[in-house]
């Protein structure tokens, strides 16, 4: 199975969403308690982002709830650092939790925040973990040599590699490594960042990831994957030679940000199916299918 887009795409749209937004885009995708769960970044009237919970029987008819999720104000303790809104959730399921890594936005620039739930209703909220400018943070499903591991995009002096860190406890972060680069002149050229939480299958860590290539003006969202060692987690065995899936259809073509797939959630079935949930032009969410099989098999 290559990536099949659905046939009904988008499957959810503002329309969907019971009060007033500019957009609904970008979702952490989870199975919980048997549902499809996405945790959706709602662009509000003023700008600002927030996340409100859909849910669904079969992957595909979604439900979003009356309400927001989680707002900016409700980080009492790091206000500051989420003032122009939170955007771009990952959702990874470890030790019986399910942990939120996000963006916050402010007057200080993008840094990643640090969440935690057990029932998508209470969330601890542990505040930044990194410094700005920094975004698109997943955090492996296990551990792997006695510590906890993310990969994430900071962004210096004009760089934008993904690297990757360690840490006994979640929120004490080290051993930082440049674990992939843009590569030069190609679709992935100008930055590129980690999708959703890493894989692991038996022939490594399958991970998603984005690539830009900006054109003046604009710049095309595409998505690839990579495939990384299973021990030593900063070492890339694998990567696709082109994108797996690029803007096509006028729902990825046209939006508010045009030319635009962008994914940070993806579930995986017990056949070894994936559901990759995804937005078109910063403006809906999709899905498309595939298999664990078909993402390694690209992986040269
Ligand atoms: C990135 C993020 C995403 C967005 C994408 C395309 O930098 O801000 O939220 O989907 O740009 O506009």
């Amino acid at each position: 199975m290559k990536i099949i887009r659905y046939k009904s795409n988008p499957v959810l749209t503002k329309e969907n969403v019971l009060f007033k937004v500019n957009s609904i885009f970008n979702p952490g995708a989870v199975k919980y308690k048997g549902k499809y769960l996405l945790v959706c970044r709602v662009e509000m009237p003023n700008g600002r982002s927030s996340f409100v919970l859909a849910e669904s029987n079969d992957g595909y008819a979604f439900k979003v709830h009356e309400k927001p999720f989680l707002t900016p104000e409700d980080h009492k303790d790091c206000f500051d650092y989420v003032e122009w809104g939170i955007e771009d959730l990952r959702v990874t399921s470890l030790n019986g939790k399910y942990y939120l890594t996000y963006t916050g936005y402010s007057k200080y620039m993008p840094l990643v925040i640090l969440a935690e739930t057990t029932d998508f209703k209470e969330v601890k909220i542990h505040g930044p973990i990194t410094e700005p400018s920094n975004k698109d943070c997943s955090l492996f499903p296990g551990k792997i040599n006695g510590y906890y591991w993310k990969v994430d995009r900071p962004s210096a002096e004009n760089r934008r590699d993904i690297w990757i860190s360690r840490s006994p406890d979640l929120i004490h972060w080290g051993g930082y490594k440049v674990l992939m680069q843009p590569e030069e002149g190609s679709w992935e050229q100008d930055k590129i960042g980690a999708s959703s939480n890493p894989i692991k299958t038996d022939k490594g860590w399958l991970m998603l990831y984005h690539g830009v290539r900006g054109f003046g003006i604009s710049s095309l969202y595409k998505l690839g994957v990579v495939l990384l060692d299973l021990n030593e987690p900063w070492k890339v065995i694998g990567k696709s030679l082109e994108p797996i899936l690029s803007p096509e259809t006028e729902y990825e073509r046209v939006g508010d940000v045009n030319n635009v797939v962008f994914s940070n959630g993806w579930i995986v079935e017990d056949d070894g199916s994936v559901k990759i949930y995804y937005s078109g032009a910063d403006t809906n969410i999709c899905v498309a299918e595939t298999s664990i099989n078909y993402l390694i098999s690209v992986c040269r």
